[in-house]
C-alpha cells in the first residue's frame, strides 16, 4: 500500500535533490511539477533526458529561498509509463499522472483563437487517453498559461482558455457543472515573445471523487457572463478514496466571495479571505469525508503571489492563521483576475484508521 500520512503527495524537493535520488526512488515516482524561473537550468535539461519521469516544467520563480521546487507524486505499486500525442504519463492500477505542453501555433480556424484551440486540443487528448486506458475520473488539473491576463482577439487569454476547456468537456460528453475536477489556473511570463506554451498536469483514477463546493462562493461553473463567455470548469475541491487513504485536492482559491473579488488592493485582507475560503472548503470536506480530520495545519500549500514584494506580508499572515507548522511554498505567478493578488492551492491526505487503530 501507499506511504502513510501523505500517500500520493510524496515529496517537495529541489531539482538538484530530485536528480540525486536513487533509482528505486525514481521508479516509484508517478510524476512531478517542477518550478524554476531559469528555463535553461542545467539540472532541468538533465531531468528531461536522464529520467522517463513525466515532469512538468513550469517557468515560475520560487520566492521563498531555493532556486527550484519539485512537487513529486508517488506510488508504492508497480508503474507503467507511456506517451500518447503530447501527453507523457505514468500510472499504477489506481492512479494516472500526466503532463503535456502544447505550443499555441495552430492557425486561426473557425473563429477560435490559438490558445483556445491549444486548450481544446490538450483537454481532448487527456480525455481520449483516459478513455483508452480506463481512468475515467479526473481528480485534479494544474493549468499554466502564458500571459494569462493579456487581451488578444478581443478577449482576455484566461477567457479564451475557458472557452477551449469547456468545449473539450462538452465534446467528450463530460459534465460542465457539478461533477467537474479540482483545478488551478495561473499565469507565467514566457522567455520569448511568442505566447505559450500551454502547460498542463493532471491526476486521474478509477474511483469517482467527491466534488466539493464552497458555500461562501458561487460555483465557478456558474459564474455570471461578466467573467467571460464561458464559465470556468472546475470544482472547489475533490476528495478521493485511494486504497487505504483519503486524499483531498483543494483547488486554487482566492479572495472571492459570491462571485466578486474582495479587498482588491489589500494583500493581507486577501490572504485572510482566501484562508477563510479554504477553511470553508475543509468544513465541507469534513462533512463528506469518512474521516473528518482535515484542518488548516495539515495541508500542503502552494501559494501563488502576483507581486514578489508582497511575500513577507502574505507569509506572516499565513503563519498567524495556520501556525508555525505551516507547510507552504511560494511562487511568482499571475492570477486569473487582474485584481487578485494571490491564489492558494492545497493537498492533504490521511490513512483511514479503524476504531482499533488498524487501517481498514
Ligand atoms: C477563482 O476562484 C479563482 O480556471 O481552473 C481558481 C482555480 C481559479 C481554478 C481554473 C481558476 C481556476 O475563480 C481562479
Amino acid at each position: 500500500m501507499r506511504d502513510s500520512v501523505s500517500p500520493l503527495h510524496g515529496a517537495n524537493l529541489s531539482i538538484a535533490m530530485f536528480l540525486q535520488q536513487p533509482a528505486p526512488w525514481k521508479s516509484s515516482v508517478l510524476g512531478a511539477l517542477c518550478f524554476s524561473a531559469d528555463a535553461g537550468d542545467a539540472g532541468e535539461s538533465q531531468m528531461q533526458t536522464d529520467t522517463d519521469i513525466p515532469c512538468l516544467r513550469v517557468p515560475m520563480q520560487r520566492l521563498d529561498g531555493g532556486d527550484s521546487f519539485c512537487e513529486v507524486w508517488r506510488s508504492s505499486a508497480a508503474l507503467t509509463q507511456g506517451r500518447c500525442g503530447a501527453i507523457h504519463y505514468r500510472h499504477d492500477e489506481d492512479v494516472l499522472f500526466g503532463v503535456l505542453v502544447l505550443p499555441e501555433t495552430m492557425d486561426a480556424d473557425a473563429g477560435k483563437t490559438p490558445l483556445q484551440q491549444a486548450t481544446e486540443s490538450a483537454y481532448r487528448q487527456v480525455f481520449a487517453l483516459l478513455d483508452t486506458l480506463r481512468y475515467p475520473y479526473l481528480f485534479r488539473f494544474w493549468n499554466y498559461i502564458a500571459d494569462i491576463n493579456t487581451h488578444s482577439f478581443g478577449l482576455e487569454r484566461y477567457r479564451q482558455f475557458n472557452l477551449g476547456r469547456q468545449d473539450a468537456f462538452l465534446a467528450h460528453g463530460r459534465d460542465v457543472v457539478g461533477n467537474v475536477p479540482a483545478a488551478c489556473a495561473l499565469g507565467f511570463h514566457p522567455g520569448t515573445s511568442a505566447p505559450g506554451p500551454l502547460t498542463i498536469a493532471f491526476l486521474a483514477g478509477r474511483v469517482a471523487p467527491l466534488n466539493i463546493e464552497n458555500p461562501r462562493q458561487i460555483s465557478a461553473y456558474e459564474y455570471p457572463q461578466q467573467y467571460g463567455p464561458r464559465s470556468p470548469t472546475f470544482s472547489r475541491a475533490s476528495l478521493v478514496h485511494l486504497g487505504q487513504d483519503e486524499v483531498l485536492f483543494v483547488s486554487g482559491t482566492a479572495s472571492i466571495v459570491g462571485h466578486a473579488t474582495l479587498h482588491p488592493s489589500d494583500v493581507v485582507a486577501q490572504t485572510r479571505e482566501t484562508m477563510t475560503n479554504i477553511a470553508a472548503v475543509l468544513a465541507e470536506a469534513n462533512r463528506l469525508a469518512r474521516q473528518p480530520s482535515f484542518d488548516l495545519a495539515s495541508l500542503y500549500y502552494k501559494v501563488y503571489v502576483r507581486h514578489p514584494a508582497d511575500l513577507v506580508q502574505i507569509r506572516n499572515e499565513l503563519e498567524r492563521i495556520v501556525g508555525a507548522t505551516l507547510n507552504a511554498v511560494y511562487l511568482q505567478a499571475d492570477v486569473c483576475r487582474q485584481d487578485l493578488l494571490l491564489e492558494i492551492e492545497a493537498t492533504a491526505g490521511h490513512p483511514l484508521v479503524t476504531m482499533s487503530g488498524a487501517r481498514n
